[in-house]
């Protein structure tokens, strides 16, 4: 008997990331990911099988034009989602501000809808190269996280990883 897929949401600003994510996933290589993407118009829902599971992923695309309608309807996808994931570029420092206010926007429809669903709050774009580097960007990071921390209530559970496309698909919880 088939399983029941399951259901994940995938959320965060234009050009973070999110359908390369995906893609990669899928195990679709770099070179015709590089070919494929342009930004996602609205929401597209993706159907992927990894071994015996079934995933309905939901790819909400990250231009602002589409950001308050995907709020207006996201109490609607909450229901029988399994998870969500919340992707920040890392590298795109200056929309830190920014990727936080969304995700406080839709914190709070978690909150008021009162639904349980796992939820991974995605450092994106997090790539070898800056593991090496001991920068400014460490700080930023670290801040970054510290201001997600407070952003979020006790009572919702959550983990913070970092995640990159360029390796096989490396992800890390760190908190
Ligand atoms: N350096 C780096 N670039 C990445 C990574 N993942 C994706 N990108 C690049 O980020 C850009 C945007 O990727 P998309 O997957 O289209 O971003 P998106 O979040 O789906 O954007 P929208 O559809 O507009 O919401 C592309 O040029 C990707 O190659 C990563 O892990 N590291
Ligand atoms: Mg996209």
């Amino acid at each position: 008997m088939e399983k029941e897929p399951k259901k994940i949401l995938i959320l965060g600003l234009d050009n973070c990331g999110k359908t390369s994510l995906i893609f990669s996933l899928m195990g679709k290589n770099l070179l015709s990911l590089l070919d494929e993407l342009t930004p996602t118009k609205g929401t597209e829902m993706r159907k992927v099988k990894i071994k015996e599971d079934i995933y309905i992923i939901l790819d909400f695309g990250g231009q602002e034009t589409y950001r308050k309608n995907h709020l207006e309807n996201l109490k609607h996808h909450l229901q029988g989602a399994n998870k969500i994931m919340y992707l920040i570029d890392v590298q795109d420092i200056d929309r830190y501000e920014l990727a936080l206010e969304f995700l406080r926007n839709i914190i709070q429809i978690i909150k008021r809808e009162n639904v349980s669903l796992k939820f991974s709050i995605l450092l994106h774009k997090y790539d070898p190269q800056l593991e090496e580097k001991k920068n400014d960007l460490g700080e930023k990071i670290i801040k970054l996280i510290g201001s997600i921390q407070e952003l979020i209530p006790s009572n919702i559970n959550y983990t913070i990883q970092k995640s990159t496309i360029f390796t096989v698909f490396q992800n890390t919880t760190i908190y």
